[in-house]
């Protein structure tokens, strides 16, 4: 099937069973961030991924199968995405991307990606939230297809970083390398990523960016470093810790993403 065809089908599934026709903005949760949407709003409906077309449930502990429809203070309806497909589970592009695009297809114009990922910079210690400025995306594949040539020039929303600066003066930014994972990077991969520029590594978001920025939403990226990236740190990497982080840094991220939600 066609994946505009695909998105149109989700859309219309969800906007049948929340009751809410368009939406306004998308949120993705990501490692960490799945407790995050607790304050942006009331949710009004909840559905399981297995049930919307094109979605299915997440294979990682930290993720949560679910798509909600929040409302917000300020009246905007919020479609919260806490079922990422990641390209390391195989599905192919279309899949991973699946999600940016029905929630174009439901209205949002804003698509906000949030992540748990390796940070490069010593300073920023697990749990530190970084605001994306760039990406680079390392995983030799596109979410579009034929000759679909997109700019991605300020691909992340310079106007909405400096809406969460507002919130938060203290964010630092950073460029986000998306590798294919699921392993995590060797030390010298590492090394590698900080001399072609990047701060952040992650096995997520640029595709989805992509996808986004594609279908004509404006793009905003914030990840939470969960774990110095492999050989920055001496101690080895786990899963466990990342939920910690992730655990940790839960009332600010939470009260960072209401508020920058709602300055949208
Ligand atoms: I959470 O250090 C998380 N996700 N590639 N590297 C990569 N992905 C990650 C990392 C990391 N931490």
């Amino acid at each position: 099937m066609d994946p505009f065809d695909a998105a149109r089908a989700a859309a219309d599934y969800i906007a049948a069973e929340t009751g809410v026709d368009t939406h306004d903005v998308a949120l993705v949760l990501g490692s960490g961030w799945a407790d995050a949407a607790g304050l942006i709003g009331e949710t009004t409906a909840t559905l399981s991924a297995e049930e919307v077309p094109g979605f299915s449930s997440p294979a990682v502990e930290g993720h949560t199968g679910t798509l909600s429809s929040v409302l917000t203070r300020e009246g905007k309806r919020a479609l919260v995405l806490g079922a990422r497909t990641h390209y390391y589970e195989g599905k192919g592009v279309r899949a991973v991307v699946h999600g940016v695009r029905t929630a174009a297809a439901a209205g949002c114009r804003t698509l906000v990606l949030t992540n748990g990922c390796g940070g490069l910079n010593e300073d920023w210690t697990p749990g530190t939230p970084v605001l994306i400025s760039d990406h680079i995306n390392l995983t030799a594949a596109s979410p579009l297809e034929g000759a679909t040539f997109v700019d991605l020039t300020d691909l992340y929303s310079a106007r909405i970083r400096g809406l969460a600066r507002e919130v938060d003066s203290s964010l630092e930014e950073g460029i986000y390398a998306q590798f294919t994972g699921p392993h995590y990077e060797t030390p010298a991969e590492v090394q590698y990523a900080k001399r072609i520029g990047a701060s952040l590594v992650g096995m997520s978001t640029a595709l989805e960016a992509i996808a986004g920025r594609h279908a004509g939403m404006e793009v905003f990226g914030i990840s939470l470093v969960t774990n110095l990236a492999a050989g920055i740190s001496p101690v080895p990497l786990s899963h466990e810790e990342v939920l910690e982080a992730g655990h940790a840094a839960g009332p600010r991220i939470s009260r960072l993403l209401a508020e920058i939600i709602a300055r949208l």
